[in-house]
This record gives structure tokens, sequence and C-alpha cells, in this order.
């Protein structure tokens, strides 16, 4: 076992809707811990650098675009095995392909309004940690 962290995003439409309460109740409910947490509204410019994996892919402008319409919540989890927990817990990519109960299935409207992001490895999780969150932030003594 792997104590990890993991970022999170819940996505514009998804926050707008005012279920981002319920959906943190469904990552504590795990027994995850939130290390941080903030709401912010990225640039278009921003949300580009953050998904810069993605680049030249023919949906990275209606993502990058959704992305940075609207306020997100950002938070940094710490668990166990945190990452592919997470990712279990969101549920597949596409909503419709999502398992019952999964975050995706019950918040999501379609592949890219899926309500919410988890990162996919340790190393992206630590540059996604780092695009929105200081060391201050994350300190802990
Ligand atoms: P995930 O790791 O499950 O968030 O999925 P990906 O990294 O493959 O994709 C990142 C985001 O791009 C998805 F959350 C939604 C969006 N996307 C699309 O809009 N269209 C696609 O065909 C694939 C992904």
């Amino acid at each position: 076992m792997m104590l990890e962290r993991t970022l999170i995003m819940i996505k514009p439409r998804t926050f707008e809707e005012n279920v981002a309460g319920n959906i943190l109740s469904m990552i504590q409910a795990k027994g995850f811990k939130i290390v941080a947490c903030k709401v912010v509204k990225l640039s278009k410019k921003q949300a580009e650098e953050f998904y810069y994996v993605h680049k030249g892919k023919v949906f990275y402008e209606g993502l990058t675009k959704f992305m940075s319409a609207g306020e997100i919540m950002v938070a940094v989890l710490e668990g166990e095995n945190i990452i592919a927990r997470m990712r279990e817990l969101m549920g597949k990519t596409n909503p419709e392909d999502a398992a019952e109960g999964t975050i995706r299935k019950l918040y999501g409207h379609n592949l890219r309004e899926n309500a919410i992001h988890g990162s996919d490895s340790v190393k992206s999780a630590e540059y996604e940690i780092g695009f929105f969150f200081s060391k201050q932030e994350l300190i802990r003594e």
C-alpha cells in the first residue's frame, strides 16, 4: 500500500449545479482525507497549460474552452493508493460507460462535461497539485 496524493477538479457545469458537497461527501465516505481545497476560475490559457498532454487532440479546444467557462473546485486528497481508488470512485471517462454509483454516472452529463477530474498517475498528480497549490498550502506542521 502506498500513501498517495491526488488532485481532483469538480468541473464548471457540476460546480455550478451546487453538488460539490455531495461529491465531497462521497469522497469522505471512502475515508479519503481532504488536504487542501479551493474554488478558482481558469483562464483559457491556464486550462490549455493544465491539459498540455492533450494538446493536438481533436477534443483539446472544446475541453479547454469548457474548463475555463466557469468556476471549478480543486482539491488535494490523500489516502492509500488513492490515485487508482479515486478513479474508481469517479468512474469511466464517458458517464454513459461509468458504473452505477460512481461520481461520473451520478453527476456527469456527457464525455466532455463529465463532472470531475482526477490525476491518473503519481507523476501527473505531482504536476497537477503543483499547478494549483503552493508548498505553504500543503504544509501540515
Ligand atoms: P480521464 O483521465 O478519465 O479524465 O480522461 P482523459 O485524460 O482521457 O481525458 C481528459 C478529459 O478530456 C476528459 F475528462 C473529458 C475530455 N475528453 C473529451 O472531451 N473527449 C474525448 O474524446 C476524450 C476526453
